[in-house]
């Protein structure tokens, strides 16, 4: 349904441009390429012509997400804190300069600017947000994302505002001029802080600015659903809202959740509870939570069937109207003349009437020169006023942000740095954008005014704003820095360096004195376990001892033996004998006694004795040397008390540096509050001084340029009544002329003109009338829906 209104949308609209070209073509074909010129010109406006929507909310409301969730990618960055600081506009790709998506233009016109082939979130963020590195406010004047939308056909601009009423400065004038530019707007609201009073404040503005508004209520999911249902949020923002606007009718509030919608959408992961991707079914439900397709709808609805298309196309068809009837009626006047031209007294008659038509032109020459005097001069106080107001606003807003601090160093830091130029800034800003609205105030009253002459008009404008400027020439000074406090914090830190390095080193003879307790304790151990060797020990040899006691001693033993000897026999017989019969044999009985088991007994007795002897000594040596060693260490006690000693040390430099600290602090305070004191004041005058200087210079500029345009209004008007005048005795010339110029002339001159009048006949008659007819009977959507 959506793809068929946007068709027939663009149906209607063809038909426009082709009337448009058809007068065009009959205007260059007579011979008149200035008229031509009037229709291609609204040819090309209505053909590139930008409509623009733009968001509006207090910050946090969702409105970068939702322009994501309406383009189905995340090209704006959306955090949960202040996040866009300049305006972003979202148009449609083919209208991209050099078809990249990203354009991003500087206020300092000397700057060229840049471009980036795809709109991804990471390039935009560097441009658009609070955390960039530049000021954006300052330096950026838009951003232009060039995107595939069937939101951005046909010239809709949708528009990403900053946030208001965060704490950014620059971002509440930002918003508000894009208001003023704008066609329509989406107003937001945030359904976790829904209805505030600077939203209402907001819609105000909103209502006095914009012809059509959407009010949103997004992030509908975040609402608590077990305290309050979304249609009692509604309701109590339509409630609040009839109290304030009790006359206005009722709108409609479409309730939406942006997030969960592009969560859906993206083909990028997007962070929705606590989940980066989300599955096929949740992306379903997330849909249907959104409930933001009703919505989108609404507002397809709005771009190409409501007010909107209706009267961007509808203008242009009744200028052509108005033109073609124009030039239709000095036809027909013409060959008229021609008919009548034998009628010399009907001639006379009408060339009285137009001499009498000059003296009334004359006259109202005289009295339009005095309006547009009187109504400048109006103008001017009205301007004054505003001024004055608005100085007064910008000097509350610069106060409250002082008021807002506490103390000087926070002066130094968020207001120090305006001072170098951004206050001025402001200041020239705001003389700057009175001065435009003057002109643009006076564009109007051409427009309404003088319309036959508004190009002239407008040349003449431009001119006179190429150098009207506002600068502000006499800085003051002043320097927050020289306000800051020095209560000797300097001195202090030194100071509590000193103390704690020697916090540090009272810190590290504590782990030495830990140690060195491990270490007694220690010793002590290896002592104790050495003793109790040496018990085990002397224990053990009494033990293997005692199977050496006496009882335990074998006796000696004694056994009977038969000696056998053999012994050479005396004398010389014995000789004989001996060697006749050998030795003589001698046997003997002798008793041997046996000590060997005694003997091994007593033997391994004294190597048991050796053996023990040697043990105790090592062990008693071991002994005797742990000993020293326990001795030379501090007791464990002795130790503990030396810790402790230490730490009441640190404890007491503990407590020296808080009491510095807090003397400091008192000290600090006091001198804070009175350097607030004396910043305050300068500042005041600071302010004052701009103040003076852009009050003064303004009402010096627009009554300089009031005299100016007043003169240069009264020059134009002056010379186009001289025109008027001088066309009126060309015609009288041109019937004179007739009244000589032969029968053949006449028949050419009428042949010509009728087939001239057939021509306008035959547009206005076909596609006039067709459009025409079309476009008033197109149902218009309205915004505003009564529900109360
Ligand atoms: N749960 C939920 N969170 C949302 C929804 N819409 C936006 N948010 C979150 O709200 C926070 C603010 O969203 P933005 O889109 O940055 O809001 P903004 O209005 O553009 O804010 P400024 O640029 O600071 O003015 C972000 O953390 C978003 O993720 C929604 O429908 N549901
Ligand atoms: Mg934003």
């Amino acid at each position: 349904m959506q793809d068929n209104t946007l068709q027939s949308y663009q149906q209607r609209k063809n038909k426009v441009l082709n009337l448009l070209s058809a007068s065009s073509d009959f205007f260059t074909n007579n011979n008149l390429p200035e008229k031509a010129d009037s229709f291609n010109k609204l040819f090309t406006q209505v053909k590139e012509g930008t409509f623009s929507i733009v968001v509006v909310g207090e910050f946090s409301a969702g409105k970068s997400t939702f322009l994501n969730a309406l383009m189905g990618e995340e090209h704006l960055p959306a955090l949960s804190t202040e996040t866009t600081a300049t305006v972003n506009f979202l148009k449609s790709k083919a209208l991209s300069p050099n078809n990249n998506e990203v354009e991003v233009l500087y206020n300092n016109n000397e700057q060229s600017p840049l471009y980036y082939e795809t709109a991804d979130k990471k390039t935009i963020e560097s441009f658009v947000t609070t955390k960039s590195t530049l000021d954006v406010a300052e330096e950026i004047k838009q951003v232009n994302l060039f995107l595939d939308s069937k939101f951005l056909n046909d010239g809709v601009t949708l528009v990403d505002s900053p946030g208001l009423n965060g704490l950014a400065s620059g971002h509440q004038e930002i918003t508000e001029k894009q208001i003023e530019t704008s066609h329509a707007s989406i107003m937001m609201f945030n359904a976790t802080r829904p209805g505030s009073k600077s939203e209402f404040e907001l819609i105000g503005e909103l209502q006095e600015k914009v012809d059509t508004i959407f009010y949103v209520l997004n992030r509908i999911d975040d609402i608590k659903l077990n305290e309050q249902s979304v249609e009692e949020v509604v309701d109590s923002i339509k409630n609040n809202f009839h109290k304030l606007y009790p006359d206005r009718p009722m709108p409609e509030i479409w309730p939406i959740a942006a997030l969960p919608a592009l969560a859906a959408r993206s083909s990028q992961d997007v962070e929705y509870r606590n989940q980066l991707s989300h599955n096929a079914d949740e992306k379903k439900q997330y849909l249907i939570t959104s409930r933001i397709h009703d919505f989108e709808e609404r507002l397809l609805r709005f771009i190409t069937q409501g007010e909107k298309a209706k009267q961007e196309l509808l203008a242009p068809v009744n200028k052509v109207h108005a033109l073609l009837n124009s030039h239709k009626a000095n036809l027909e006047l013409n060959i008229d003349i021609l008919l009548k031209t034998h009628d010399s007294d009907e001639l006379t008659l009408q060339l009285n009437e137009l001499r009498q038509e000059i003296d009334k032109v004359e006259a109202d020459k005289l009295l339009q020169k005095g309006s547009v005097s009187i109504e400048l001069k109006s103008l001017c106080r009205d301007l004054k006023e505003k001024m004055g107001t608005n100085l007064l606003n910008l000097k509350k807003r610069y106060q409250s942000e002082l008021s807002a601090l506490d103390t000087i160093d926070d002066v130094v830091l968020h207001i120090g740095p305006k001072l170098n130029g951004k206050i001025q800034q402001d200041y020239e800003k705001l003389a700057n954008q009175l001065l435009n609205d003057f002109s643009d105030y006076i564009s109007e009253l051409a427009q309404e005014n003088f319309l036959h002459y508004i190009t002239q008009l407008d040349e003449e404008i431009e001119k006179w704003n190429e150098n009207s400027e506002i600068k502000i020439v006499n800085t003051p000074e002043l320097n927050a820095e020289s306000f800051s406090v020095d209560v000797g914090l300097d001195q202090y830190q030194q100071f509590k360096k000193e103390k704690e390095i020697e916090i540090k080193e009272l810190r590290q003879s504590i782990e030495t004195y830990e140690d060195k307790s491990i270490e007694a304790r220690q010793a002590k151990m290896q002592l104790d376990k050495l003793e109790n060797d040496l018990r085990l020990t002397s224990q053990r040899n009494e033990e293997r001892m005692m199977q050496f006691s006496a009882n335990h001693r074998p006796v000696i033993s004694y056994e009977d033996k038969t000696i056998t000897e053999y012994k050479s026999r005396g004398g010389v017989l014995g000789k004989v004998a001996t060697w006749a019969i050998g030795k003589k044999k001698i046997i003997d009985q002798i008793q041997t006694s046996n000590t060997d088991a005694r003997d091994a007994f007593d033997n391994d007795k004294l190597k048991s004795e050796e053996n023990n002897e040697k043990e105790k000594k090592d062990i008693v040596g071991k002994v005797a040397q742990q000993t020293d060693t326990v001795n030379t260490l501090l007791c464990e006690d002795k130790l503990e008390l030396m810790q402790k000693r230490k730490e009441v040390a640190i404890e007491a430099i503990r407590s020296q540096l808080t009491d510095e600290m807090l003397q400091l602090g008192e000290k600090s305070a006091i001198e804070n509050k009175k350097k607030m004191f004396a910043f305050e004041g300068q500042y005041n005058i600071y302010l004052e001084n701009f103040e003076d200087q852009v009050e003064r210079t303004f009402k010096e500029r627009i009554t300089k340029s009031r005299n100016n345009v007043s003169k240069m209004i009264d020059n134009i008007v002056l010379e186009n009544f001289n025109q008027l005048i001088e066309k009126h005795k060309k015609e009288i010339e041109l019937k004179e002329r007739l009244l000589d110029s032969s029968e053949e002339d006449k028949a050419r001159k009428k042949i010509e003109l009728t087939t001239q009048l057939a021509d306008i006949n035959e547009i206005l008659k076909n596609s006039y009338v067709e459009i025409k007819v079309e476009l008033e009977s197109m149902a218009i959507d309205t915004i505003e829906q009564v529900t109360a």
